[in-house]
Formats: structure tokens, C-alpha cells, sequence
């Protein structure tokens, strides 16, 4: 039993996420969460919103409310999109709520005394026609580096390089387009990373072997370019207030607030507080080396375009900290998912969006689709024909179909029970000792978080039970040896709780369902080397499900296509 602390990069409040943002970080996390619970281990998954920084205050203005309103609300559309795609996060939190608050300005303070932080005089742009100064996302300009015309202030969506606003050419004010702009002083504290990026380069020496190239490689691609001093505040009324060492405004800082990448980290921490308030648990057991946290093993997953923040800047918080904080040990990248050729984006509504995708179909297709087709060690593209292709054949045709076919057969010709009599045979031991094998490359594709991988293998193994089930042929059997027949039934039937069991993590609400059909409520994962194909006791009743998985029609396709757009 280990205790695993497992983090999704926090999902931006700025509207609910689109398929790629579920795809890259929160999907697989919860993905892996429920593998390793139902091997045994004590799992904890903290999640949150973003609630900070630009990106709130951009679209509480777009929706025309002030941004707390805007945040209340979005939260609860994002928490309720999260839980009915089945996401099981122990905790969905706000950066925005008071533990952050806390933890934000307690970090802030320690990086002060230990000569850390330091205030500087800023030249910032500053718009005439806003009457404000414009940080980060509120402005936009050509990319000084891949010359991309929409590049935002705090970073490339093109390249992926992080940007300071004063980095583009031709900027403009995202609220109002006004190019009337100029650049003026403005007093910030700075974090000294030259300071501390010989720990940071000697930390990640020593996590990083274990992470996949994805995640190793920008990490040392930040670290290689050198570490620069970073501005951790903003001129903006929406965030953690800077204050001074006894609570109160910080001279000269006067109405300023952190920047969002500074908190944002810092909001796992406090998630987890959030979780201890309410189910009275020990978040300092999760977190602090002081408190037990050593023998905890921590895994984040996030977009490619996240990994920098969480390899260099947090890891630069929490080490010039020099407390005893818990560090990541795995973390695992993805790439992006793209909408036909392009990009999905929230700015501009393009592509389907968590909301829309449970109004056309149950999660468990879109569960399935984006991680056994996923985003992993290469981009990869969302089409609606790949989407039904996904479907048909995986789900409905392989999966679905075999639990169908024996369950039914099991009622029409077995009274509806796990019938007895016979002797498994030689088809049965081969049957046996290729489903040990592939369960054994399974379960060590998901230990590896090769999430396509372990796709491939979850699909192999549904593919064994067809084999099986053609080969065994209890339909034909039957009618010259009930014996055989039962053979192939129980055998047939006991794949059907193995599926379940198996499926489980991937596909949580059909395993849940697929179980049912045998009496199978423990879904748990199957121990290495125990029986499998023989443990349902004889004489339980089953019954067939209703129709797990739907086809896409063809009408379907070409009616969402219309619907969201697709190959144009
Ligand atoms: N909200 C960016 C994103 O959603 C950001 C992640 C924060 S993780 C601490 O891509
Ligand atoms: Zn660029």
C-alpha cells in the first residue's frame, strides 16, 4: 500500500474546458487515480480552478460580470462538467479561497527573509484609452520569436515560449484594441531565480531520469536558456493581495495582487487543505517532509505548454522556500490534442466542449476515444470519423458485443445463471494463460502511464474474449455436449467481471454496469497470477445489460460536423 498524491493541472475558470484541456491533464490523472485505488493504494487527487490572473478577469469582463460572480458560478459549472465526465478528484478547490490566500502570502514571505524577493521599478505598458496598466494576457501582438500575429503577453500559443509584454511587436490592449499605448514605472517584486537555479538544475538532475522525454526535455530546454529574475506581481484588482510582513498593504504595493502563475502552484497545497477542512483529513501528511509526507509518491499530469512552470518556476518557490515541502516526483506531459487540423480554443469556441460532449453521448465514449487515441507522445488530432470509428469497433463491436452475446446466451440457455458441470479444457488453458500475459503487459502499461499502451492492451484483451467465444462456440456445443457448453458459458462469463474490473479505470460507468450483469461489485484489480477465468460462483444469476454501447451512425457524424464545424 503507498500513498499517492496525484494533481491535474488546475483548469483556468475562464469557461468550461474543451476536449483537449480534459485530454492532457484532468482525464489521465483521473485515469491513473482509479488504477492505482483499485490496486489497493490510498490515492489522493486534488483538482481546482485557476480562479486567477488575466485569463478570469478577461472573461468576467466578456460575460459582463464582476469577476467573484464570475468565478461562483464557473466554478460550479466546472466542478459539475468534471464529475459528470467521472473525474474522482478527492478534492475540487478554488485558488481563489482563503488557504491559497494564506499559503501564497506565507511563501512570498519566507522567499523575502531568505534575501529571495526583491522590489524593482517595472516598465510596463500601460494603456491611455483603458486608463490601466495591460500584464499579460492583456496584451496581445506579433511573436518576437515565430512572428505568430495573436501571441499573448505571457506567452507564445504558437511556439510555446513564455513572453514578457513588452517582448511583442506591434501590441495592442486585449480589452479594447487600442494601440494607444505606452510604457511606464511601476514597482513590483521579483523572485531572484538566477539565485536559486543551481538547485532548480540540481533538483531536476536528480528527479528527472524517471520522467518521459516529453517532460524531461522542456525542463532542461528552460534550464539551458538560464533562469531569469520573474516578476511575481501585478497591477490588477483580482488575485492574492501583496502585503506587508504584518498582514496589511505593503507600502509601494499598494493594491497589488500576485501573478497567477505564482499562486496557481501553490493552490495544489491549499486544495489539499481545502480537502482536510472538510473530510478531516491531515494535508500536512500529504505535503510536508516534517509531517510524513516522505513516503509519499507524487505524480502531476499537464499540457506540454504547462511543464515549464511546474519543472523550473514552482520548484524555484518551493526550494527557495527551503522548507521541507514534498516535490514532484513523476511528471507526466502530454502533447496537443488538435480539432481536425487546427487548434481548439476557448477564446474562440472552437471545438466541442465538455458540456456539449455528455449532450451527445455518455462520457464513457469520450473517456475511451481520448485515451486510448490520446495526445500522448505526439499531437494528435479529435475527428468526428475517428470518433465513430473509436466507438464502433472498440466499444460496441468488441466490448460490447461479447458481454451481450454470452449474458444472453447464459439467460436463453442456462436459466439465467453461471452454470455448472464440466471440465475446463486445453481451449480453456491456452485462453488462460493469454489473458495472464496480456493482463500482465496491462497492468504494467498503466504502471508506466503509457496511457495508448494500455489502451491497446485493454482492447486486446476484450479482442481474447471474442477469440474465445468463437472458438468455444457453447451456441454450437449445445446441442451435443451441455457439458462444454457450460464450459464456454462460465468461462465466457467470468471474462465478463474481468472486463469489468479491468475497463474500470478507462470506462468507470459501463464497468460499473458490466459488472452488474454478472454480480461482479468488486472492481478492484486482479492480483498478478490469480484465477481469472473460474471464480463467479456457480448458480449466481446474471442478467443481460441494456445496450452498453450505441453505434455512431453515419446521420451523426455529418449532423455534428454541421453542428461544431470540423475539416474546414
Ligand atoms: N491554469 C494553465 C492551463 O490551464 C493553468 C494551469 C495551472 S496549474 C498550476 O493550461
Ligand atoms: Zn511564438
Amino acid at each position: 500500500m503507498a500513498r499517492i498524491l496525484v494533481t491535474s493541472a488546475l483548469p483556468y475558470i475562464n469557461g468550461v474546458k474543451h476536449l483537449g484541456n480534459l485530454a492532457g491533464s484532468m482525464l489521465p490523472a483521473d485515469v491513473w487515480s482509479r488504477f492505482k485505488r483499485a490496486q489497493g493504494h490510498e490515492v489522493l487527487y486534488v483538482c481546482a480552478t485557476d480562479e486567477h490572473g488575466t485569463p478570469a478577469e478577461l472573461a468576467a469582463a466578456a460575460a459582463g460580470q464582476d469577476v467573484k460572480t464570475y468565478c461562483d458560478e464557473q466554478h460550479q459549472v466546472q466542478k459539475a462538467a468534471g464529475e459528470a465526465f467521472g473525474l474522482s478528484y478527492d478534492v475540487f478547490g478554488r485558488s481563489s479561497n482563503a488557504p491559497n490566500h494564506r499559503l501564497t502570502q506565507h511563501f512570498a514571505q519566507v522567499l523575502e527573509d531568505n534575501g529571495l524577493i526583491e522590489e524593482r521599478v517595472d516598465r510596463m505598458i500601460y494603456s491611455i484609452d483603458d486608463g490601466r496598466f495591460l500584464p499579460d494576457r492583456y496584451v496581445e501582438g506579433t511573436c518576437p520569436h515565430c512572428a505568430y500575429e495573436k501571441a499573448r503577453g505571457d506567452q507564445c500559443d504558437n511556439c510555446g515560449r513564455l513572453l514578457d509584454p513588452t517582448d511583442l511587436k506591434d501590441p495592442y490592449s486585449a480589452v479594447s484594441g487600442s494601440r494607444n499605448l505606452e510604457v511606464r514605472d511601476t514597482r513590483h517584486l521579483y523572485l531572484l531565480q538566477t539565485k536559486v537555479a543551481d538547485r532548480v538544475r540540481g533538483w531536476v538532475d536528480d528527479r528527472s531520469p524517471s520522467w518521459q522525454p516529453l517532460a524531461r526535455s522542456i525542463a532542461y530546454k528552460h534550464l539551458d536558456e538560464g533562469l531569469i529574475d520573474r516578476g511575481i506581481t501585478r497591477d490588477l484588482k483580482w488575485g492574492v493581495p501583496v502585503v506587508g510582513p504584518d498582514g496589511g498593504p505593503r507600502p509601494g504595493l499598494e493594491g497589488k495582487v500576485f501573478y497567477v502563475w505564482f499562486d496557481a502552484p501553490i493552490e495544489y497545497i491549499a486544495a489539499t487543505e481545502e480537502w482536510a477542512e472538510k473530510s478531516g483529513g491531515d494535508w500536512r501528511s500529504w505535503w510536508r517532509l516534517d509531517a510524513g509526507a516522505e513516503d509519499v509518491r507524487y505524480v502531476q499530469f499537464m499540457g506540454k505548454d504547462n511543464v515549464a512552470f511546474h519543472t523550473v518556476s514552482f520548484p524555484a518557490t518551493i526550494l527557495g522556500s527551503g522548507e521541507p515541502w514534498k516535490t514532484v516526483d513523476q511528471l507526466k506531459a502530454f502533447n496537443w490534442l488538435n480539432w481536425y487540423g487546427g487548434k481548439f480554443s476557448t477564446s474562440q469556441g472552437r471545438g466541442v466542449f465538455m458540456d456539449q460532449a455528455l449532450e451527445l453521448l455518455p462520457a464513457d465514449y469520450w473517456r475511451w476515444r481520448l485515451t486510448a487515441y490520446g495526445p500522448e507522445h505526439a499531437d494528435s488530432s479529435f475527428t468526428w470519423e475517428d470518433f465513430q470509428a473509436s466507438t464502433n469497433k472498440d466499444l460496441a463491436d468488441v466490448l460490447g458485443n461479447f458481454v451481450n452475446r454470452i449474458v444472453k446466451f447464459a439467460e436463453s440457455r442456462f436459466d439465467g445463471v453461471v452454470p455448472d458441470g464440466g471440465e475446463p479444457g486445453p481451449v480453456e488453458a491456452k485462453l488462460e494463460a493469454d489473458v495472464t500475459s496480456a493482463l500482465a503487459t496491462l497492468t504494467a502499461e498503466f504502471e508506466a502511464m503509457e496511457f495508448r499502451k494500455a489502451g491497446q492492451a485493454l482492447r486486446a484483451l476484450w479482442v481474447l474474449g471474442n477469440e474465445y467465444l468463437q472458438e468455444a462456440a457453447p451456441w454450437t456445443a449445445f446441442k451435443t455436449d451441455r457439458d462444454r457448453a457450460a464450459v464456454g458459458v462460465r468461462t465466457g462469463l467470468n471474462l465478463v467481471a474481468l472486463f469489468a474490473r479491468i475497463s474500470a479505470p478507462v470506462l468507470p460507468f459501463t464497468a460499473e454496469r458490466i459488472g452488474a450483469t454478472v454480480g461482479q461489485t468488486d472492481l478492484s484489480w486482479p492480483e498478478p497470477g490469480a484465477a481469472l477465468l473460474d471464480v463467479l460462483p456457480r448458480g449466481r444469476p446474471v442478467s443481460a445489460p441494456e445496450v452498453l454501447f450505441k453505434k455512431i451512425e453515419d446521420a451523426q457524424v455529418a449532423e455534428w460536423a454541421e453542428r461544431f464545424g470540423g475539416g474546414e
